[in-house]
């Protein structure tokens, strides 16, 4: 049978996919990088700066015109200051890392 198959339970806290649309030298992305890195967690860059399709394709999906822009799985995050305020407010490691606060507690 091999143990291939994930339970139901990593299936739910599967890690969410990241997605960052950024350019290379924007002080709020290197800060979001550097959030990431303290974070441990993978994550999509998307470099838009050269490619003005690609930054019309990220204004078109996050309705803004910074960068950068972040995604947690389907969530638009929003910019670095969003990410941060959620890191603030003890809300972001529940988003990177699919924690389902009502699973894990001993009863
Ligand atoms: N509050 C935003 C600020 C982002 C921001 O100002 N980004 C600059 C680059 S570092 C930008 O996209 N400027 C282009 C513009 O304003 O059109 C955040 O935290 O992400």
């Amino acid at each position: 049978m091999g143990i291939s198959q994930p339970t139901n339970q990593q299936t739910l806290n599967k890690p969410p996919h990241i997605k960052m649309y950024s350019t290379r030298f924007c002080p709020y992305c290197t800060r979001a990088r550097a959030l990431f890195k303290k974070k441990g967690v993978a994550y999509e860059d998307i470099d838009v700066g050269s490619t003005p399709k690609l930054w019309r394709a990220m204004e078109a999906v996050s309705g803004r015109t910074t960068v950068p822009q972040i995604f947690i799985g389907s969530l638009h995050v929003g910019g670095y200051d969003d990410m941060a305020a959620l890191e603030r407010a003890g809300k972001l490691d529940a988003l990177l890392f699919n924690q389902n606060l009502s699973q894990g507690v001993c009863s």
